[in-house]
């Protein structure tokens, strides 16, 4: 008994900067436990089964979290909030010492469903109440959610593997979305939605007002810990996040990756030295960079090969991160409600109609999830989709997005005086481009005899069947088998 609590004391400190549930499989309902729980996400797991909510749950929580209940309610959370206090002054109470499935659970009491309209979060959740299973997903659906019904059972994972383990066909809880299961049938609730409307703002205003956004959402996600991570590229949107975390805490680590191929190391190095960052540089190498596709589809459950271009190089730093579990923030997804991936879209309303379709476009790319970093035990967290950050960008007129034929034009104004100039001004460079993930997979696919017009093809055929091995067929990344092929 000592050495179980010793033991639990032990894994609480070691994940004390991370959320206490960081992913979940689990089955609700009365009947037998089928196949094991899978996830690509590592770290300390517990197993559950009890009663909560009037029915059984059972299966396996990621982190040092438990089924929470309140009188006939009973929740698991994953992830976290990030609007604590605004949720204080709701209930009129404080919440100082409350965790945030207390306060997910107090807000439940009060509203019922619109509990989830109030929530500003990275997180996934499961609820039952009389009857009722409830899962539900962030207003960017950043912590994937995915179900299957099976004979009034519902069984849930934040990572569909565990699903197909189980001989189920999952479904993916959309973005902003609650699906609510009563004696076996679905109804889906919309929770969030992305601004459709634009608002002209004077330019000072709005930049100060993301100012103040992205500071509150950094600190926001700094809390718990007074070192977190920032993975830095050296571009505007990276920095900004770095100056707000160094400003935060005193203090930051910052990260940066550079293969064989392509690095920006010289522009990170800059930004770090001007906040004080702790700086570290990761190196791979082109082979080894293209390793990390399984991996990377592995975790993030997708296909699609452009997403997956952006989200290897981080599969490749965060697994080569040392040391315990760390808190990451990034400065992922800047660029869609800001319009940077379309750099060189002049017209203002080709911008606003590109962005519009991103936003109409995002939900179920899995971009944003945690098991990218989860494999290797870290958490990470992206300050510019925070609900208030990012409905402010994305319902902000184009002509502060670009402005003199300067990309980003408001995010670039908003941290003229915390970053060097050349920074500010500093044009962008995507990760894929940056770390040279596109051509060098372009290149592999290219000696194993591709035609040049095939490449896109050819990508998407090796990730569908990389997915087939990994997510639904129960593979794992380690063991190597040639993918080219076929
Ligand atoms: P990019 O904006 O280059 O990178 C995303 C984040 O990854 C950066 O802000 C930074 O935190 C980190 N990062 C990038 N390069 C490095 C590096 N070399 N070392 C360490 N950290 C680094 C693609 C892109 O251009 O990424 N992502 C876009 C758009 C997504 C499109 N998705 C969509 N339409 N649904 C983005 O907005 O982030
Ligand atoms: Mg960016």
């Amino acid at each position: 008994m000592i050495s179980a609590a010793t033991d639990a004391a032990r894994l609480a400190e070691r994940y004390a900067a991370l959320p206490p549930v960081r992913g979940f499989a689990l089955q609700l309902g009365a009947g037998p436990a089928v196949g094991s729980s899978r996830f690509a996400q590592v770290g300390e797991r517990s197993r559950l089964d009890e009663m909560g909510g009037g029915i059984p749950w059972a299966g396996t929580l990621i982190g040092h979290g438990t089924l929470v209940r309140d009188g006939g309610t009973a929740l698991v959370l994953t992830g976290e909030l990030y609007n604590r206090a605004d949720i204080g002054r709701a209930l009129g109470d404080n919440v100082t010492g409350l965790s945030d499935a207390d306060l997910v659970l107090a807000l439940w009491r009060r509203y019922d469903l619109g509990a989830l309209r109030l929530l500003n979060g990275r997180y996934a959740l499961v609820l039952a109440e009389g009857g009722r299973v409830v899962t539900a997903t962030d207003h960017a659906g950043s912590v994937p959610l995915y179900i299957a019904v099976r004979a009034e059972v519902v069984h849930t994972a934040t990572e569909a593997k565990s699903l197909y383990a189980k001989g189920c066909s999952p479904q993916q809880v959309p973005a902003g979305t609650a699906v609510v299961v009563h004696h076996g049938m679905q109804r889906a609730i919309s929770t969030w939605l992305p601004p459709q409307g634009r608002r002209i703002v004077r330019p000072d205003e709005a930049i100060a007002d993301l100012r103040d956004r992205l500071g509150h959402a950094v600190h926001a996600r700094c809390v718990g810990d007074a070192r977190p991570t920032v993975v830095l590229s050296g571009g505007i949107d990276s920095s900004a996040v770095t100056a707000l975390t160094a400003a935060a805490c005193g203090g930051a680590r910052t990260v940066s990756l550079g293969t064989d191929a392509g690095d920006e190391f010289a522009a990170a190095r800059l930004v770090a030295r001007h906040v004080g960052a702790d700086h570290e540089e990761i190196n791979v190498g082109s082979a080894p960079l293209i390793d990390e596709l399984a991996w990377t589809v592995w975790a993030a459950e997708i296909t699609d090969p452009d997403v997956l271009e952006y989200l290897l190089p981080l599969v490749a730093l965060y697994r080569r991160l040392g040391g315990p579990p760390r808190r990451i923030l990034t400065g992922y997804g800047a660029d869609i409600p800001l319009g940077g991936m379309h750099r060189d879209t002049d017209d203002l309303g080709k911008l606003d109609a590109v962005l519009t379709t991103d936003m109409a476009s995002y939900d179920g790319l899995n971009e944003m999830c945690p098991s990218l970093s989860g494999i290797a035990g870290h958490w990470s967290t992206h300050p510019y989709w925070d609900r208030d950050v990012l409905e402010f960008l994305v319902s902000l007129e184009p002509g502060l997005k670009r402005r003199g034929g300067t990309d980003k034009w408001v995010l670039r104004e908003a941290f003229r005086d915390l970053l060097p100039a050349s920074t500010v001004r500093r044009r962008k460079l995507g990760i894929h481009e940056g770390s040279g993930t596109t051509s060098t997979w372009t290149r592999e696919l290219l000696a194993a005899g591709v035609p040049a017009g095939r490449i896109r093809d050819a990508k998407l055929a090796q990730a569908t069947r990389l997915h087939q091995r990994l997510v639904v067929g129960g593979g794992h990344p380690a063991d190597r088998v040639s993918e080219l092929a076929g």
